[in-house]
């Protein structure tokens, strides 16, 4: 069960990080790039998706299970985005915004299927905060973002998160953000709330990773850098078990 190893690396104060692949964009010679450094950088998970993802899921999942050992967390954009190759599953609500179709409603046309085929769901409370840039997830959701200075509203929709059942949280800047998730934030949440904290958007650099897990993000989710620059793979992953 990948979240009891979430928990039980979190119990040690390991730091942990997700490389998130798009599916449309992840493909010929970036793909083959990219598993090439998965093959020896070898992080804690794979992430697959995206806010606006087209292409399915499918062929990638089945080729990163076949070249790599990496599990792989689906994290979908909405119930179309789904695999039964996948290791687990990010039961994504949007909790920052107030769009049922993103805090339940994608859910409801999903859950049958997803309970069938027995695949690990985690439950993952999902909040948008401003990154400075309209991302995808604003636009194609239709909701707005925490403000970046309103960290006792991230907070309080957080602990409800977590209250009503969720057993992650993730503070997003969206993909690409200009400016990522402030670091006084993930403090203030890291110190209130009792489950993991993901984080990502916009993390670029060796340091914003470092960063945002001295400022208590227990995994961070890097997309867009490693698309630039495959190679920058292992050197995240390296900085992250440095940093134990
Ligand atoms: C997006 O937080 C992730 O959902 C990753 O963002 O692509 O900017 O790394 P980047």
């Amino acid at each position: 069960m990948l979240y009891r190893i979430i928990l039980e690396k979190r119990e040690l104060n390991k730091k942990m990080i997700a490389v998130l692949l798009d599916p449309d964009q992840c493909k010929g010679s970036l793909l083959s790039a990219t598993i090439a450094e998965l093959k020896t950088a070898t992080p804690d998970f794979v992430f697959v998706g995206g806010s606006h993802a087209v292409n399915s899921v499918n062929s990638i999942i089945e080729i990163l299970k076949e070249e790599t050992d990496c599990p792989v967390i689906l994290f979908p954009g909405d119930a179309s985005q789904f695999s039964i190759k996948a290791d687990a599953l990010l039961y994504l609500s949007l909790l920052s915004g107030r769009n049922a179709e993103f805090l339940i409603g994608q859910h409801i046309n999903s859950s049958v299927s997803i309970k069938k085929s027995m695949i690990e769901v985690i439950p993952t409370g999902y909040l948008l905060i401003e990154g400075n840039k309209t991302s995808s997830v604003e636009y194609i959701s239709n909701t707005r973002p925490i403000p970046r200075d309103k960290k006792d509203i991230a907070l309080s929709t957080a602990v409800a998160g977590e209250l009503l059942g969720m057993r992650l949280i993730y503070l997003e800047a969206g993909s690409g953000a200009k400016e990522v998730v402030p670091l006084d934030m993930i403090k203030h949440l890291s110190t209130e709330l009792s489950i993991p904290i993901m984080v990502g958007g916009g993390i670029g650099t060796e340091e914003q990773l470092i960063d945002a897990f001295r400022a208590g993000a227990d995994i961070v989710v890097v997309g867009n850098a490693f698309e630039s620059n495959p190679r920058k793979i292992t050197e995240f992953v390296n900085a992250t078990r440095k940093y134990q």
